[in-house]
């Protein structure tokens, strides 16, 4: 938007008013904090609509090819901060709410967060949907219009409790209904062949319909539409039933259908074999694709044009049902032979693979799939007999195996590309879970490494940091983040230095002031804050960081008067409900915690804070409050990380195994400015095999055997919560927390080391974020333009 173009204060001001009056029927001495809420909400919506729109005509006119990003997950936080960040809107926007006598913040902090994902997949789908329209790349997100989100999460006694999440209990006024774009999606019944003709009859439908939420591009020129289906019943009420009395069952129909988009998964690494979950990817996938058929066939018209207008991104194997449906679609509805189906769909088709877990790769079973969907069980038969007849491939290799559907195998041989998530990542898809179609298919798997956007992650969530990268280098690097480059000359420049060191300081107080004040603990912003946040799982082993901690409490209290560095040790994330190691290690976590705040020998040295229900909005204010950014998993099994990525570019020295984006990270940012420990993703696998490793890791080691002794005693809550636990460290530890315990805890020494020396340590903050320009998500967008979708730069 040309700055001729952007409202002034008293406009903005003017039209908060109106939407208050008008939009929300209430006058100002009336109106809560909701009400302005979303009066300031429509007024930005308002200028949304324009390059919305101007973004579909121009798409549309020039028949460009789209790109269609499918996921079951988008965690897209909130939205209108990012929004008055993205229209440029400030400082007219804060003169306006002060004109009106508003809290801008109180605003904003009223939005609840849109917890439409998990973790790490969904949010890079977030930072990739910002990214296609900060490009003005012509794309679709598609995804789910769920009721409730992530659950939140409470502790009680220290142990995790989750609730359910509510965000769509009040009116979101982001969103446009399209009553017109809605589809029927079948489910079970039978197949029937009629002159050679497959016809699927469905035993049960639903309706999906589409809700439709602009994401707007930095500068406020291009927005796409994220997509989102909601689940609608085909018959609204059995009438029958009801006139007979019987109005619960009369009903039913409607709760059947809504199910469908009621709740989002909570599990990220286990595959739960739900049929429900089954159906929720074939409603997104089908309502996707026969949204992308219905204006293909409106724009173009002859299908073989398809490959070269229509490009599908699949977010992990999810929605990789897309290979069957697109098959059917293109066969039952539009008459093609299955090879030609086969084909046009492979053309449109690429598969991102997000995990290396065994437990999180997606196996149906064929008795599931042939029940649910029936067509797509004969046409995932014809893939794999087709693929098994052109391939020349080995007997083991292929979709179906006994009983069981591999998704990642479908997705694999429906993509024309596959992707890993980072350099080491793509390397290990190649030589493990998929060598054998590697070796089939020589070329199809690229890499293409994660970022972030620093709209949302840096110009929005740290504006002190912004501000002086403003007043240092200019504003370009907010779209342009390689311009970070031009910091590298001030790293040694004192006064520069100070100015980075009191914007670190003042989010640090801030934090302090704000949400660790309410857990009652009041670290010195002097402290090295610590943070460690994203989900719990073993294999990002917040145990280790737990112990560590333990150990060094011990130790300061041998030596109370020693040379410490004083430190505030964070932790933020969930548990999947039903993960019971994690749970555990929440616990032990608040239980600790709870030891240590109390001592009165180490209290202004060590602190731990677990503040519950971690979010995207949380994390926009911990990571620029960070010192150290914890990525701490064992090598070979985090694909990639983005939080690091966040961490960095906000200023915080990674204490990294070489794991993921970590290597890059550390490879841009330079050794000596990060600090890493552990075993290599080869030495972990070597280590893994050897019998007995972790009792021999343990016995070595003086500080990790008392801090699992001071457990065991109970000096931490009760010791028989934690018997497994501990079990489980002594006698399997399959993640390598005691092969790792002891070159951890001399990381942590170098750190507390470095930290004492200011001026060093903020020149290696300077550097980190002068060097973390790769690490932007336009970067790894550009990436799939050219050498996935073959979709054109577009130029500004
Ligand atoms: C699996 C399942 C299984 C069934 C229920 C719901 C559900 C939801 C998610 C998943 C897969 C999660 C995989 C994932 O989140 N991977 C993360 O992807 C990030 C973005 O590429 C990456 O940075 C992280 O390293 C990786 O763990």
């Amino acid at each position: 938007m040309p700055v001729s173009e952007r409202p002034t204060a008293e406009a903005l001001r003017d039209q908060i008013l109106h939407h208050l009056t008008h939009t929300q029927g209430r006058g100002p001495e009336f109106a809560t904090t909701f009400d302005w809420r979303l009066a300031v909400s429509y007024t930005v919506r308002d200028l949304m609509v324009g390059p919305w729109v101007g973004a579909i005509r121009a798409a549309r006119d020039q028949g460009a090819k789209r790109v269609y990003y499918l996921s079951m997950e988008f965690l897209i936080g909130r939205i209108l901060g990012d929004a008055i960040i993205n229209l440029q809107l400030e400082p007219a926007m804060g003169q306006a709410l002060q004109m009106l006598g508003l809290d801008e913040q109180v605003i904003l902090d009223d939005e609840p967060d849109a917890a439409l994902g998990n973790g790490g997949l969904g949010r890079l789908a977030a930072c990739f949907m910002e990214s296609l329209s900060s490009l003005s790349c012509p794309a679709f997100g598609y995804g789910i219009r769920y009721e409730h989100g992530l659950f939140r999460q409470r502790f009680e006694g220290g142990q995790q409790v989750e609730t359910p999440e509510d965000w769509l209990n009040q009116p979101h006024p982001w969103e446009f209904v399209r009553i017109d774009y809605s589809y029927e999606i079948g489910f079970k019944g039978h197949v029937e062949t009629v002159d050679g003709r497959a016809v699927w009859h469905p035993g049960e439908s639903v309706i999906a319909r589409a809700y439709d939420t602009p994401v707007i591009g930095w500068g406020g020129d291009w927005a796409n539409s994220l997509r989102l289906w909601g689940a609608h019943p085909t018959t609204l009420l059995d009438l029958g039933r009801f006139n007979a009395g019987d109005h619960t069952a009369a009903a039913e129909p409607e709760a059947l259908a809504r199910t469908l988009s009621r709740v989002l998964y909570p599990d990220d690494t286990t595959e739960s074999g739900k049929e429900l979950r089954l159906k929720q990817e074939y409603f997104l996938t089908s309502a996707a694709l026969q949204d992308i058929l219905r204006r293909f066939m409106a724009e173009h018209g002859d299908l073989a044009l398809l490959p070269g207008k229509v490009a599908i991104q699949l977010n992990d194997t999810h929605p990789a049902i897309a290979g069957p449906e697109l098959i059917r679609l293109l066969m039952d509805e539009h008459g093609l032979p299955f090879e030609r189906a086969r084909e046009l769909a492979q053309g449109c088709l690429n598969y991102t693979n997000h995990t290396l877990l065994p437990e999180a790769l997606e196996r149906w079973s064929t008795w599931l799939v042939g029940r649910v969907l029936p067509r797509h069980m004969q046409i995932i038969e014809m893939i794999d007999d087709h693929h098994r007849q052109t391939s020349g491939r080995p007997a083991h290799v292929g979709i179906v195996h006994g009983d069981q559907v591999h998704m990642g195998e479908l997705a694999f041989i429906m993509a024309g590309r596959v992707n890993g998530v980072s350099a080491l990542h793509t390397d290990l898809v190649r030589d493990t879970v998929f060598a054998d179609l590697n070796r089939l298919h020589p070329g199809r798997i690229v890499n293409q490494t994660n970022g972030v956007t620093p709209r949302r992650w840096l110009r929005m969530s740290n504006p002190a940091l912004a501000g002086l990268l403003d007043d240092t280098i200019g504003t370009g690097w907010t779209a342009d983040l390689d311009l970070l480059a031009g910091l590298e000359p001030h790293a040694d420049d004192a006064g520069f230095l100070d100015r980075l060191r009191a914007a670190k300081r003042a989010n640090k107080v801030a934090l302090s002031n704000g949400l660790l004040a309410g857990l009652g603990v009041r670290p010195d912003p002097d402290a090295i804050f610590d943070v460690q946040v994203k989900r719990i799982h073993e294999y990002k082993r917040q145990l280790l960081n737990v112990l560590e901690t333990i150990a060094l409490w011990h130790r300061i209290h041998e030596d109370p008067n020693g040379d410490w560095t004083p430190r505030v040790k964070i932790f933020g994330g969930k548990a999947a409900p039903g993960y019971w190691l994690a749970k555990s290690v929440i616990h032990l976590i608040n239980d600790v915690a709870a030891t240590i705040n109390d001592d009165p020998v180490t209290r202004d040295l060590l602190q731990i804070a677990y503040p519950p229900n971690y979010n995207v909005s949380m994390a926009e204010d911990l990571i620029p409050a960070a010192d150290l950014s914890e990525q701490i998993s064992t090598a070979g099994k985090e694909a990639s990380g983005t939080g690091n990525m966040k961490f960095t570019m906000n200023g915080a020295l990674t204490i990294g195994t070489l794991d993921g984006a970590n290597v890059e990270i550390r490879e841009h940012v330079g050794a000596e400015n990060f600090f890493l420990f552990g075993l290599t993703a080869e030495e972990a696998a070597a280590e893994k095999s050897r019998p007995g490793h972790a009792r021999a890791a343990i016995e070595a080691s003086e500080d990790m055997k008392i801090a699992l002794q001071l457990i065991a005693e109970g000096r931490f809550g009760r010791a028989e919560s934690y018997y497994s636990l501990l079990d489980r460290t002594w006698n399997d530890d399959p993640f390598l927390v005691a092969s790792d315990f002891d070159a951890y805890f001399a990381a942590q020494r170098d750190v507390d080391r470095v930290y004492r020396d200011q001026a060093g340590w903020d020149r290696m903050a300077a550097l980190n974020i002068a060097r973390s320009g790769f690490f932007s998500s336009d970067r790894t967008i550009r990436g799939y333009m050219r050498d996935i979708w073959d979709v054109p730069p577009v130029t500004p």
